[in-house]
């Protein structure tokens, strides 16, 4: 069985996630399952208590609505005029623990951890994080024993002080539901007894403030509600406390009020610690479909994310090789060897050009395009290449089709339709930013690249050496300074591939080049090179921009008020902390 600390310290997690939730209003629904996750923290802490303070005396928890009767049922039950009685809804407002037969101890600060311990008498009106806790004397028996009065959960302030009562609730080894006859079937009264059902302790049922006439009929509606939540599991009993003016204050002690006293202490002395443990598991099995909505729904949303990222970036690629590494008019990367070749080659007028220049060409440059005029209409960047320009509008389109992709999940109605508006926020910000990012990315994977095509010119070289006649032809070519031009210009990246492709010069070298047998050199050594290119511009996409900083994304929303921010990973291995089974990747 999981470690109570790490149960703990999940719950608390859980539930703070739940309560900023609320806080800033994104779905209210998880009021119940704050409720929840509060009553299951405090079963920890009282798993941790019996294994920490085995002895502690047994603890009977009465709690109900308001004005149902419990501080006067407490009174009863103690024979003792100690818990406020008034007719004020929400006069009790703290949880108010009375020892009988020992004098409390240090064990109860450590289960009260965020709550000041005070003295009853001074319980202050504006502080719901108090509680206390004082030696009575009376005859309750089994003894020793602690009998808590508890706030309501119901009335309009309930909500200041209901968590004290969800607390002492947890701390209870047996527990007593105090209705009375006109609150017996509210919702509010049903949804804690199906928490305090789920919890297990021995429970008692008390309807007060029953007229002598009614008495069968709400007995009978009561325990037909009962059939009907509890089915065929063992119900708890019910016992009745009639109207009668001034109950509890004569000396005369009516049967049912003895009746009442003996129930209490039956189960009571029914009250067994062994089963808490497993009592606390069956707790988190109860919550545990509740409190995992607003998480699946998270965790289904952020794996549809990966699948959306992942299909833009097969796209981008896709698109990428049809439309610029396989596109035979903008065949950049050839070009840009050949201008290598014509280098090495050393033909006079491209040397003579390129070799003035030598110290300026660092790839891209853009001083070198001022010098040779061209391009300077055409492009207003004059980094620009069209590889860059390509790869940068597809990193574009990706990023609006992800907003609009979010942006329609979001009008969806569902659980994460949130989750999708605060993606297409997280987008919406991040965009300009991202784009600069993989802008850099491009260029430095061109800077990276740019060793591999002079290699491949390298090996154009080698070829052409063992082709004497192919390599005379080509020294003997007449270039004009237009070739030069040409050449420099695609070295500094910033001609379009059509121009190049009508420069007579050029053309006249490429024809040179790809016929015969040194044409299929060629092309076998530009295969390479291609797909050495795609490669890289797959990496590119894959580990680098696209699909890890888009895949990032989602975390921006784990520190937004509203999310939880898990991944598939860490849902498993928060359910598992719970004892919970979990999910298989790509649920939905
Ligand atoms: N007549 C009569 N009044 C009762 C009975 N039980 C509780 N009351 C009154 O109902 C009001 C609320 O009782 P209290 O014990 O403070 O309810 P709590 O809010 O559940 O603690 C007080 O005015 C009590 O005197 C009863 O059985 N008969
Ligand atoms: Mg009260």
């Amino acid at each position: 069985m999981t470690d109570t600390s790490n149960i703990s310290e999940t719950l608390r997690w859980l539930r703070a996630r739940s309560e900023h939730a609320l806080s800033v209003g994104v779905d209210p629904s998880r009021e119940d399952a704050v409720f929840g996750l509060q009553l299951a923290e405090s079963a920890v802490a009282k798993c941790q208590l019996n294994q920490e303070n085995q002895d502690h005396p047994l603890q009977l928890v009465v709690f109900g609505p308001t004005q149902s009767g419990k501080s006067t049922v407490v009174n009863l039950l103690l024979e003792a005029n100690a818990a406020g009685v008034s007719a004020l809804a929400g006069y009790t407002m703290h949880a108010q623990g009375f020892h009988v037969g020992h004098g409390g101890g240090d064990w109860l600060s450590s289960f009260f951890p965020d709550y000041k311990k005070v003295a009853v008498a001074e319980l202050p009106r504006d502080d719901a994080d108090c509680y206390s806790a004082e030696e009575v004397v009376s005859p309750l028996q089994p003894a020793p024993a602690t009998v808590w009065d508890s706030p309501d959960f119901d009335s309009l302030r309930a909500g200041d002080y209901r968590e004290s009562v969800v607390r002492a609730l947890g701390l209870a080894d047996a527990a007593l539901l105090v209705v009375s006859k006109d609150k017996y079937a509210d919702q509010a009264v049903w949804e804690v007894l199906d928490l305090v059902r789920a919890l297990g302790r021995p429970l008692l049922i008390c309807i007060n403030k029953v007229a002598d006439g009614d008495r069968d009929v709400v007995v009978n509606s009561l325990l037909s509600r009962l059939d009907e939540y509890w089915g065929s599991d063992s119900k708890p009993q019910v016992v009745v406390l009639p109207w009668q003016p001034g109950l509890g204050e004569n000396a005369e002690v009516p049967l049912d009020v003895t009746a009442l006293r003996k129930s209490v202490s039956d189960i009571m002395r029914q009250a067994t610690r062994d089963e808490h443990r497993a009592q606390l598991q069956s707790l988190l099995d109860h919550g545990w479909p509740q409190w995992r909505v607003p998480l699946l729904a998270e965790v289904n949303a952020a794996t549809q994310w990966q699948a959306l990222v992942e299909d833009c970036c097969d796209s981008v690629l896709k698109q990428y090789k049809r439309d610029y590494l396989e596109h035979p008019q903008q065949d950049e990367t050839f070009q840009r060897s050949l201008v290598e070749l014509l280098q090495l080659l050393e033909i006079p007028a491209v040397a003579g050009v390129l070799g003035k220049t030598r110290q300026l060409i660092t790839w891209p440059a853009r001083q070198l395009l001022g010098m040779t005029g061209l391009g300077e209409d055409r492009h207003t960047d004059p980094d620009d290449s069209l590889e860059r320009r390509l790869l940068l509008d597809l990193f574009q389109q990706s990023l609006t089709r992800l907003s609009e992709t979010a942006l329609d999940r979001a009008a969806e109605a569902g659980g994460a339709s949130a989750w999708w508006r605060g993606m297409a926020g997280v987008l919406r910000q991040q965009r300009e930013g991202l784009s600069f990012d993989f802008d850099h990315q491009i260029r430095d994977y061109q800077i990276d690249f740019e060793p591999e095509i002079e290699a491949a010119a390298q090996k154009l070289y080698e070829g052409l050496q063992e082709q004497p006649i192919v390599l005379n032809s080509l020294r003997v070519a007449r270039f004009g300074a237009d070739a030069a031009g040409v050449a420099l210009a695609v070295k500094s990246g910033g001609l379009g591939l059509i121009d190049l492709a009508l420069a007579p010069a050029m053309l006249s070298v490429t024809s040179l080049l790809t016929e015969g047998a040194m044409g299929k050199y060629i092309d076998g050594v530009m295969l390479e090179l291609r797909q050495l290119q795609l490669q890289r511009v797959e990496k590119l996409l894959v580990e680098g921009g696209l699909a890890v900083q888009l895949g990032n994304l989602p975390r921006g929303l784990a520190d937004q008020p509203g999310f939880y921010g898990l991944d598939n990973i860490q849902y498993n291995s928060l359910a598992e902390a719970l004892g919970q089974a979990t999910t298989e990747r790509g649920l939905v």
